[in-house]
């Protein structure tokens, strides 16, 4: 029984929408805030009772928003402040939440700080970001190439840990925590109800001991920012890369007034790929044994988890490690059984629902990221183009980030001009319109399972117990609560028998429509049953 604090949490269901993607209002290929307002009542339906907006403040969009240039305002091509509004009110008309995205490790070296800081030693802002007359250490940019850049009009060199126009804030300055905390501040005022926080390991380093993450000061500015009364109960995850479960303990554990929840990303380093760009044979069970893991983990310190496979800085998961072609109702399906009915708050990225795949280009010139950009750049350097760009569309950011198909209309339904980006290469086949017109449709299954787990509160706090051994090319789990017990069975790559030592009542919930829950299992088949009174002691 997870602890008072987060009972409630356990009901978010959270869809995580790209807006430079999702759906575009105005015809200028772009997405933008009054599409997503167009499509709320497409995610009510589905069960999603609150969406994590990616940033959509004012930025010049070198890394899609996440250059922030003015945190107090909407960047020109999704909108106004006044849609902000719209959208923060059309949600809460529908009962449903908004999550912001706040990126406080860096500003765009566009933002009037950023302007200010590099006039000089004598600037109120000069101590905003970090400066030295020579590079103090090596350090690498996640996007490749040095992270510290001259700046001929300082004469210094700054900071970045991503991108050359993403400047990292110098969270030792007061004057810095003081500036987030009036913008969390800012964006509560207009009725936000919780931040996922980029990068949140990063806002405290230590030049000295050589950490550009998980600095001395990291719990101080996270309880800064968040521990605060400030008259309203936050739900806030941290995007935080950590190993382990003693870290989580250390931003999550109730007590802390820190974070709700994390982003770890063990499963997403490790399933089906070496690194970033090199594909991995793996399967289902892979995804199995790190969900698992961190379900015993988060249960033993009774912390809330966020389950998730996707979202937009990854390829789609299904087409890692399991069946995008011939198979990808079933995996898509038998993936949301597996992941969402474990104990924690499901992230749904845009897309997932429809079981979008991963997309294949022939050209670089399909491709935006930046992270991709300067990636192929690199790669060029030491492997022939054709190598480099078969890694690129298997790792790149952008295999999440074409735009949403709604239909197999020109540009997808997504907008009636032409689309910023590459058009994902299967929509005509893979599109909401397609998913619902189908017998198997992924959309209904996810609507469907939410609904269980949103009238079941077993599958909300209820007790896990794996019957499934390491080896079994299967899972098989048990939520139980109050006498009540559910069994959640899904089949990996091969068909085979899958036998259970109890009884259950016909499957509530089957990718396959299937009447039993013993019998030979299809690939990729789930089934979700309820245990009869009789066996559930
Ligand atoms: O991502 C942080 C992060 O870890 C990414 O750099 C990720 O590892 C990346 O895809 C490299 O493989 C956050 C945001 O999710 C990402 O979209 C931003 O680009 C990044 O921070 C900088 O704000
Ligand atoms: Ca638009």
């Amino acid at each position: 029984m997870l602890c008072t604090k987060y009972q409630d949490d356990l009901r978010w269901v959270i869809y995580q929408i790209y807006p430079r993607s999702f759906m575009d209002s105005n015809g200028d290929g772009i997405g933008d805030l009054q599409g997503i307002i167009q499509k709320l009542d497409y995610l009510k339906d589905l069960g999603i009772n609150a969406i994590w907006l990616c940033p959509c403040y004012k930025s010049p969009n070198d890394d899609n928003g996440y250059d922030i240039s003015d945190y107090r305002d909407i960047m020109d091509e999704f909108g106004t402040m006044a849609d902000m509004e719209a959208l923060i009110d059309a949600l809460h008309a529908r009962g449903m939440k908004l999550i912001m995205d706040l990126v406080p490790n860096h500003t765009s070296t566009s933002h009037r700080w950023f302007q200010e800081s590099r006039k000089g030693k004598d600037n109120p802002y000069s101590d905003f970001y970090y400066w030295f007359d020579e590079k103090p250490n090596d350090w690498k940019s996640v996007f490749r190439g040095s992270a510290w850049e001259y700046d001929p009009v300082r004469g210094q060199y700054y900071l970045h840990s991503f991108a050359v126009s993403q400047a990292d804030l110098n969270w030792d300055n007061p004057a810095v925590v003081k500036a987030m905390k009036e913008i969390v501040d800012f964006w509560i005022e207009k009725g936000v109800d919780g931040f996922r926080v980029d990068v949140i390991d990063m806002i405290s380093k230590d030049l000295g001991a050589g950490k550009n993450s998980f600095g001395p000061r990291l719990h101080e500015f996270i309880h800064e920012l968040f521990g605060r009364e400030n008259g309203k109960k936050l739900f806030t995850v941290g995007e935080c890369w950590v190993k382990d479960i003693d870290e989580m303990v250390r931003h999550c554990a109730a007590e802390r007034g820190e974070l709700s929840t994390l982003f770890q990303f063990d499963h997403i380093e490790k399933c089906g790929r070496y690194d970033k760009f090199t594909p991995k044979p793996d399967t289902l069970k892979t995804l199995r044994d790190h969900l698992l893991h961190w379900q015993r983990e988060t249960e033993k310190y009774d912390l809330l988890h966020s389950l998730f496979t996707d979202n937009h800085d990854q390829p789609p998961m299904i087409s890692r490690i399991a069946n995008d072609r011939e198979k990808r109702y079933e995996s898509a399906t038998c993936m949301a059984a597996m992941v969402y009915l474990l104990k924690g708050v499901p992230f749904i990225y845009q897309g997932q629902e429809i079981g979008r795949a991963a997309a294949h280009y022939d050209s670089i010139d399909c491709f935006n990221d930046i992270e991709t950009i300067n990636t192929y750049r690199e790669f060029c350097e030491t492997m022939p183009a054709e190598e480099a760009l078969k890694r690129i569309n298997f790792g790149s950011r952008d295999n999440a980030r074409h735009p949403m198909e709604w239909d197999d209309s020109e540009n997808g339904g997504f907008s009636t001009g032409k689309p910023w980006i590459a058009l994902h290469t299967r929509y005509q086949e893979i599109n909401v319109k397609n998913d619902l017109a189908a017998d198997r449709s992924v959309y209904r299954f996810y609507r469907a399972l939410l609904q269980l787990r949103r009238e079941n509160d077993v599958f909300l706090d209820g007790d896990l117990q794996v019957l499934s051994s390491p080896d079994d090319p299967y899972m098989i789990f048990t939520r139980s609560l109050k006498g009540e017990k559910w069994a959640v069975i899904c089949n990996f790559e091969n068909e085979q028998p899958i036998a259970l030592p109890f009884s259950c009542e016909k499957p509530a919930l089957s990718n396959l429509n299937r009447e039993g829950t013993d019998g030979l299992y299809a690939p990729y088949e789930c089934a979700v049953a309820k245990v009869i009174a009789r066996d559930c002691q």
